[in-house]
C-alpha cells in the first residue's frame, strides 16, 4: 500500500490537535493525587444536602455552622422560578423542592421569605407534597410532618424470605437492598422527632390517585400495603418482629465499610445510621462514630461570595476515574512505564477486592478479583469498573509483570463469571432481573433491579476481546446480546451515561474490537445515527430529558464528554470524513487555556429519568481519549 499524500494544511491541523492534547494531558497529570489516584467531584442534586441537614437534626448532631453552610448551598442552587431541579437546566422537581423547603425551614429560614414562598407555590401547583416520592414522605414522617400510615410499610420480616422467593433481599439491586434493609427498621419503629413548624403551605389538598385494580400486581401490592400498615400499627407479632429487626441490624453492621459507610453511597449510609440509632446504638458507639466521621469525607467545603458552603457527594468515583484516566493517558501516547501511570497502577492493584460480597449469593463458586467504584466498597465490586480497569492496566509496562498479569486474570475470570443468563452483564450482580418489586408502592424512585445494560455489556465485551477471548462462548453471547439491544435507529441506550450517545460510544468500539468490520451494516447504522445527530457546532450533546421524552434522544447542547463518546465510536468505525474532523475541531476550539474544558451539563446517569450525575473528570478524560486515538490512528 502506498502512503497517502497528506495535504500541507492537514499537518498544520494535526499539530494543532497535538498541542491541544498535550495541554490536556498536562492538565490531567496535574490533577493526580500523590497516592496515584484521580477523583473528580461527583455532583448530583440538593436532596443530598437537604437530607444531610435533616439527618443531623434527627440524630441531634446539628450545629449552627453546618446548618448555615448547607442552607447557603441549597439557596444558591434555587432557580428564579423558586424551584430546585435534579440537574442543571432541568425542570423544577417536586420532591427536590419539598426537601429543600423543609431543610431551609429547619435551618431557620422564614416561610414568608420570597424564596420559600415561591418554592411553596411551585410545590402546590405541581400537585403538592402529597405527590412527592416515597423517600421524601419518609423524611417528613421522621419529623412528624407526614403520617407513617401514609408511607408504604416495609416489614423487617423481609429479611427472612429465602433466596428463591420473589422480593427476597438478594433479588433487589445492591443499592436498593442496602437501602431497604435499614428502612425496614425505620418503618417498624415509626420514629417522630417533632419540629416547630408545619408544612400546611405545601399541601394541595387534592385527593390521592385511586388504587389500581386488585387483579393487577400493583393494585394487589397497594392492598397488601394497607394490611401491612395495619399489622405494624397493631405492634406485629412481637417475637418474630424483634428477631427480624435483630437480624437486619446484624446484616447492616456486617456490611459497614472501612470508611465507615455503607455501599459507598449516600442512601444506605444515612438510613443505616438512622436504623442503628433506633436499635439503640449510641452516637459514640464505634459503628456510629465511624459512620458519622466517614460522612465528613463525602462533604465538599468551599467558599462563595456569600460565605462558606458545604455539599455532599452522593458517591465518590476514585477507582472509576483512575481507570479511565490511565486508559486515556495510554491512548494519548503516554508510555506504559510512565511514572504517573505506574503510580496509578500500583494504587489500583492495592484496591482490587479479594473480600466476599453479596454477589456471591448468585455466583458462590466464583473467584474474587473485581474492583468497586469507590475508595471503600469491598462488598460490592462491579463489572463496569473491573472491565475498564483491565482494559487500561493490561497495557501498562509494570516492573512486576507476572503480578499484574495474575491480578488481571482474576479480574477477567470474576467478570466473565458475572454474566447473566441472557448473555449480558449488569453492574453489580448476575441475574438481578426479577421485576416483581417494580410494582410495589415503595418503588417510585430510581431503579430497584440491576439487569444487563448495553454500556456495561459493551465494556465487558471489549475487555474480553482485548484479552484474546473473542471466540469464547461468553464473548459471543455478549455480542449477541448487544446486537439484540440495538435500537431501530441504530443507536444503543445509555444506562450509566447520558444517553444514546454514551451507549453507542461504548458499543461500537466493543463490536469492532471483537473483529466486526466497520463496513458491517450494524456499524453503518450506528455511524449514520451519530452523523445525523451532530450539532452545527461540530459537537454532540444529548439532554437528560431524553430519558423521559424520546424527542430529545440524541439532541442537546454540545458537551466535551458526549462529543468525545461520539468520536470514539467514529474512530473505532474507521471514519475519516467530515463528522470526525468537525468533532475534533469542536474539542480543539472549545478547550480552555489551562488545557481543560467547561461542561455545564450533567452527562452521567444514576437512574434514567430520576437521578443524574455530573462527573467532573469526564470533561477532561474523554476528550483526551478521543484526541489521543485520533492522533494515534493512521489517517
Ligand atoms: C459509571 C459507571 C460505574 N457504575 C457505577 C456508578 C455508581 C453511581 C452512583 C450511585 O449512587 C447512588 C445514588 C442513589 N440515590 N438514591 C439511590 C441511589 C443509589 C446509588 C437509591 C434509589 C432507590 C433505592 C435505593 C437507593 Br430503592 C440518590 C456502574
Amino acid at each position: 500500500m502506498t502512503a497517502e499524500r497528506v495535504p500541507e494544511e492537514r499537518y498544520g491541523e494535526r499539530s494543532g490537535v497535538q498541542d491541544c492534547l498535550d495541554a490536556a494531558v498536562e492538565y490531567l497529570r496535574s490533577l493526580q493525587h500523590e497516592d496515584g489516584w484521580w477523583k473528580g467531584d461527583l455532583a448530583t442534586n440538593v436532596t443530598m444536602d437537604a437530607e444531610d441537614l435533616m439527618l443531623r437534626h434527627f440524630l441531634g448532631v446539628a450545629t449552627a455552622q453546618a446548618d448555615a453552610e448547607t442552607a447557603r448551598w441549597i439557596r444558591s442552587q434555587q432557580r428564579e422560578d423558586g424551584t430546585w431541579a435534579t440537574y442543571p437546566g432541568g425542570p423544577g422537581d417536586l420532591s427536590t423542592t419539598v426537601e429543600s423547603w423543609v431543610a431551609l425551614r429547619m435551618a431557620g429560614d422564614d416561610p414568608g421569605a420570597a424564596h420559600l414562598a415561591r418554592a411553596a407555590e411551585f410545590i402546590r401547583s405541581a400537585g403538592g407534597v402529597e405527590q412527592a416520592r416515597v423517600f421524601t414522605h419518609i423524611w417528613l414522617a421522621l419529623f412528624g410532618l407526614w403520617r407513617w400510615d401514609d408511607t408504604p410499610d416495609l416489614p423487617p420480616e423481609l429479611i427472612f424470605l429465602p433466596r428463591w422467593a420473589p422480593l427476597n433481599i438478594y433479588n433487589w439491586a445492591c443499592w436498593a437492598r442496602q437501602t431497604i434493609v435499614p428502612l425496614t427498621i425505620v418503618s417498624a419503629c415509626r420514629p417522630v422527632h417533632p419540629v416547630d413548624f408545619t408544612i400546611d403551605e405545601l399541601r394541595s389538598g387534592r385527593p390521592s390517585a385511586p388504587l389500581a385494580p386488585p387483579w393487577r400486581l400493583d393494585g394487589a401490592f397497594q392492598r397488601l400495603d394497607v394490611v401491612l400498615n395495619w399489622y405494624t400499627r397493631q405492634g406485629a407479632v412481637k417475637g418474630l418482629r424483634r428477631l427480624a429487626m435483630r437480624r437486619a441490624t446484624e446484616w447492616i453492621v456486617a456490611r459497614q465499610e472501612a470508611d465507615g459507610g455503607w455501599g459507598g453511597i449516600q442512601p444506605p449510609w444515612v438510613y443505616s445510621l438512622i436504623a442503628l440509632r433506633l436499635m439503640g446504638y449510641p452516637l459514640d458507639h464505634p459503628v456510629m462514630a465511624a459512620g458519622l466521621r466517614g460522612l465528613e469525607g463525602f462533604t465538599v467545603h468551599s467558599e462563595t461570595a456569600d460565605g462558606p458552603v458545604r455539599w455532599l457527594e452522593a458517591c465518590q468515583s476514585p477507582v472509576w476515574d483512575t481507570g479511565l484516566a490511565v486508559g486515556a493517558l495510554l491512548d494519548a501516547g503516554v508510555p506504559g512505564d510512565d511514572k504517573s501511570v505506574l503510580k496509578a497502577t500500583d494504587w489500583l492493584l492495592a484496591e482490587q477486592i479479594d473480600a466476599p460480597g453479596d454477589w456471591q449469593v448468585r455466583r458462590p463458586d466464583l473467584v474474587t478479583g473485581g474492583w468497586a467504584f469507590e475508595f471503600a466498597n469491598d462488598g460490592y465490586p462491579d463489572t463496569d469498573d473491573t472491565a475498564e480497569i483491565v482494559l487500561a492496566l493490561r497495557r501498562v509496562d509494570h516492573p512486576e509483570p507476572e503480578r499484574l498479569r495474575m491480578a488481571l486474570d482474576d479480574a477477567v475470570a470474576w467478570t466473565t463469571g458475572m454474566q447473566s443468563a441472557d448473555g449480558g452483564w449488569g453492574a453489580f450482580d448476575a441475574d438481578n432481573t426479577d421485576t416483581t418489586a417494580l410494582k410495589l408502592p415503595f418503588c417510585d424512585f430510581g431503579a430497584v433491579i440491576d439487569p444487563p445494560s448495553a454500556d456495561v455489556t459493551a465494556h465487558v465485551v471489549e475487555m474480553l476481546a482485548a484479552e484474546g477471548r473473542t471466540e469464547s462462548e461468553e464473548c459471543r453471547r455478549g455480542v449477541r446480546w448487544l446486537l439484540d439491544a440495538q435500537e431501530e435507529d441504530g443507536s444503543w441506550f445509555g444506562r450509566w451515561g447520558t444517553n444514546h450517545v454514551y451507549g453507542t460510544g461504548a458499543v461500537v468500539p466493543a463490536l469492532i474490537a471483537t473483529g466486526m468490520s466497520p463496513r458491517d451494516p450494524v456499524v453503518r447504522r450506528a455511524v449514520r445515527w451519530l452523523a445525523e445527530h451532530q450539532n452545527p457546532d461540530g459537537g454532540w450533546g444529548e439532554d437528560l430529558r431524553s430519558y423521559v421524552d424520546p424527542s430529545w434522544i440524541g439532541r442537546g447542547d454540545s458537551t466535551p464528554s458526549q462529543t468525545a463518546w461520539a468520536l470514539l465510536a467514529l474512530l473505532a468505525a474507521d471514519e475519516s470524513g467530515e463528522p470526525l474532523s468537525r468533532g475534533i475541531d469542536y474539542l480543539v476550539d472549545t478547550q480552555r487555556p489551562d488545557g481543560g474544558w467547561d461542561e455545564h451539563r450533567y452527562t452521567g446517569t444514576g437512574f434514567p429519568g430520576d437521578f443524574s450525575i455530573g462527573y467532573h473528570l469526564y470533561r477532561l478524560v474523554f476528550p483526551i481519549w478521543a484526541l489521543g486515538r485520533y492522533l494515534g490512528s493512521p489517517r
